[in-house]
């Protein structure tokens, strides 16, 4: 099985249900095994139309599935949540994006790997240090560097909880 980072965001409807929703999905995803769920952010949005703030969440796993296929798995469960797409950037009620697979380097524009941006996101690399404090973004370096570089300001913690007691 090989490592793989997912970070889910969504700023329309009601987010935090999205979000616990996904990671229930991504479950029951055959060759699919969560290993970590971050704590949920409130992040200001970065880039496109003027829109509202989103819940923004990291969640590690353990996968049997090729880069495509897991990709595939995602957007699944973001059509599953009735996601739009209008506007590249633009208000979602859930975006799956593939961060990192562990090993896999790619350009292809369908799947970008390590996601091209990542490394300036204050959104993604605040849950993914919470979700593994030694994660390490291939490439640009170890999280809790990169984070010491970026704007955080517009990122704030939240008491939401997306997964049951574990135990
Ligand atoms: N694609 C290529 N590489 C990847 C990858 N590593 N993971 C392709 C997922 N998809 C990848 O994505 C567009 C295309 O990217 C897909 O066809 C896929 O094959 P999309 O999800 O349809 O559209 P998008 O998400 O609007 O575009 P994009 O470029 O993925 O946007 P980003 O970079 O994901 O940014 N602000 C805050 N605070 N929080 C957010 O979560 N998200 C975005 C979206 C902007 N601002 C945000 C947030
Ligand atoms: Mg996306």
């Amino acid at each position: 099985m090989r490592e793989a980072v997912l970070a889910l965001g969504s700023n329309l409807g009601d987010s935090a249900e999205t979000l616990r929703g996904a990671v229930v999905a991504l479950q029951t995803v055959p060759g699919v095994q969560v290993r970590a769920v971050s704590s949920v952010v409130e992040t200001d949005p970065v880039g496109g139309p003027e829109q509202g703030v989103y819940l923004n969440a990291v969640v590690v796993i353990g996968t049997d599935l090729e880069p495509m296929p897991l990709l595939a798995a995602c957007q699944r469960i973001e059509q599953d949540f009735d996601r739009v797409r209008e506007v590249r950037w633009g208000p979602r009620t859930l975006d799956i994006d593939v961060i990192a697979i562990d090993g896999v380097r790619s350009d292809d524009p369908d799947l970008t790997l390590p996601h091209p941006r990542a490394h300036e996101r204050g959104f993604v690399l605040v849950p993914w240090l919470d979700a593994d404090a030694d994660s390490v973004l291939p490439g640009h370096g170890p999280v809790s560097d990169l984070l010491a570089g970026v704007d955080t300001s517009g990122v704030r913690s939240t008491d939401i909880v997306l997964l049951g007691d574990p135990s």
